[in-house]
Formats: structure tokens, sequence, C-alpha cells
């Protein structure tokens, strides 16, 4: 069993990637299965295997506990963790043999609190990946791209899983856009000649270019589908380690 994490800030496009990821896995005849984790979701555009909504509703919590919409959607997710053992039980009953996994919209109560990492850990089967998804809008400005880029270093920091950069939203983006992203993302001298920082902020941010701190992003569309093959391609190549391009039936 394969288990994709999808990683990102609210609205990057998540939940709309998993039902675009799906649906293509569907049409070339792969077996998948979803589960949600966001206790939060008011409408999900996939028809979810497993749904935590089943189980925990921040909507309940808000009125049980008499709390703000804000700190029901923080117990909420941090209540799913209780429910980790009986999620995985019925992802083994279930049985696909790759899972797609959605995660609460706001990506800092999954990341950075104690119960994101323990329900990577606990849902995580042999092999397991992240997927983070960037909002290619917001990437365009050159600000936008090197905090995206440190906020997927976070992200890889925290969970400890390989990881697949996304650039979503595609479509929205220039030709020009597109250029600039790609030669920032190639060649981290072109961002350092063009980012305004105080010196030292610039050094920290060469250094951690320098090192391989940012990694190559695929861009993809989960509106039109663009690339959508290539990320399915890079998933597999983190499950088969790169011998085999093809998935178990
Ligand atoms: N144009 C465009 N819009 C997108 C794309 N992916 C998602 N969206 C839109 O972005 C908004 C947020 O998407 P959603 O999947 O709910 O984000 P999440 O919070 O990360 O799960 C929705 O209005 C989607 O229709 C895309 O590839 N292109
Ligand atoms: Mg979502």
């Amino acid at each position: 069993m394969l288990t994709v994490f999808f990683i990102g800030t609210a609205g990057s496009g998540k939940s709309t990637l998993i039902a675009a990821l799906s649906n293509w896995m569907d049409e070339q005849g792969f077996d998948v299965g979803i589960v949600n984790l966001d206790p939060a979701a008011e409408y999900l555009p996939y028809a979810p295997d497993i749904d935590i909504r089943d189980r925990i509703s921040a909507r309940k919590i808000m009125k049980q506990f008499k709390l703000g919409p804000n700190a029901s959607i923080i117990a909420a997710v941090d209540m799913v963790v209780t429910e980790a053992e009986r999620v995985k039980e019925e992802m083994e009953v279930v049985g696909a043999p790759i899972y797609l996994i959605d995660t609460p919209g706001q990506m800092e109560l999954f990341a950075f609190r104690q119960s994101g990492a323990y329900l990577i850990q606990r849902l995580s089967d042999v092999h397991s990946l992240v997927v983070y998804v960037a909002d290619a809008v917001y990437v365009q400005s050159i600000d936008g791209f090197a905090t995206t880029m440190l906020l997927a270093l976070s992200s890889r920091i925290r969970f400890k899983k390989p990881q697949i950069l996304v650039m979503n939203k595609a479509d929205l983006l220039s030709e020009e856009a597109l250029t600039n992203i790609v030669n920032w993302a190639e060649s981290p001298d072109t961002l350092l000649e063009s980012i305004e920082l105080p010196p030292y902020d610039k050094e920290i941010l060469r250094s951690i270019a320098n090192m391989g701190g940012f990694v190559e992003p695929l861009f993809i569309s989960a509106k039109t589908g663009e690339g959508l093959d290539k990320l399915y391609y890079q998933i597999q190549l983190h499950y088969t380690g790169g011998e085999d391009a093809q998935l178990p039936p």
C-alpha cells in the first residue's frame, strides 16, 4: 500500500487536485482510494472511501463545546488523532493499493501541531510520501516563490517523508510568470539577483538554495488536468524506487 498525503496552504487546491488525480487514475484503470482527514470540509469535490467527517465534525464540536469557529476547527483536527487506528483499519479493509489523503484546509493545523506528524506516521504504510501543493498564483511574485520554497522545506523537515513539490493552478500563469518561476527554481542566482532582502537574510536564502533546499517544482492544473500524468509518474517512482513504472493491479 502506498499512502500519498497532500499538504498545502488553505486554498492551494489540495482537494481539487485529489479529485482530478483520482479521476485521471480511474480513467487509466488504476485502483485508487481516497481518505478525507479534514473534519471541517463543507464540500468535497470527490467521493471519499473513508471520511473523517463520519466520526468527527467541526460543526458539532462547535455546538457541543460552545467554541468559536477557529477553536472548533483546531479541536476537531486534534481529535482526528483518536480515530487514527480506525482509519488505518478501514484502509486495510478497502484494500486500495494507493491512497490519496486529503488534509485540513489550513496547513498549519496539520503541519505545525503534534497531531499531523503523528497521523502521517500512523497512517503511513511501507511506502508513503507527501505531495506539497503550492498555489502557483502566489508563487509568481519573487517573495511568494521564496517563502513557498521555505514552507515546502518546513513541511519536509516536519514530516520526514519523500516530498514532491507541485505548483498547482498553472492554468492561471502567463508564459512570462512560468519562465520566471522555472528560472528561480533552476538557478538560485537569478532569484538572489532580483529579490530584495537585507544582506543577512539573502545569505541565509543563498545557503539554503545552494544546499539543494529548493527542489524542482512540477507544474500542474487540477482544473485542466495538465501535468497529472507527470505527477502520477513521480508518485510511482517513489513507490517502485524507479525500477518499475507500473503499480501492481
Ligand atoms: N484555476 C484553477 N483553480 C483551481 C485549481 N485547483 C483548485 N482551484 C480552485 O481553488 C479553490 C480552492 O481549492 P481547494 O481544492 O478547495 O483547496 P484546498 O483548501 O487546498 O483543499 C477552489 O475554488 C478551486 O476550484 C487549478 O488548478 N486551477
Ligand atoms: Mg480542502
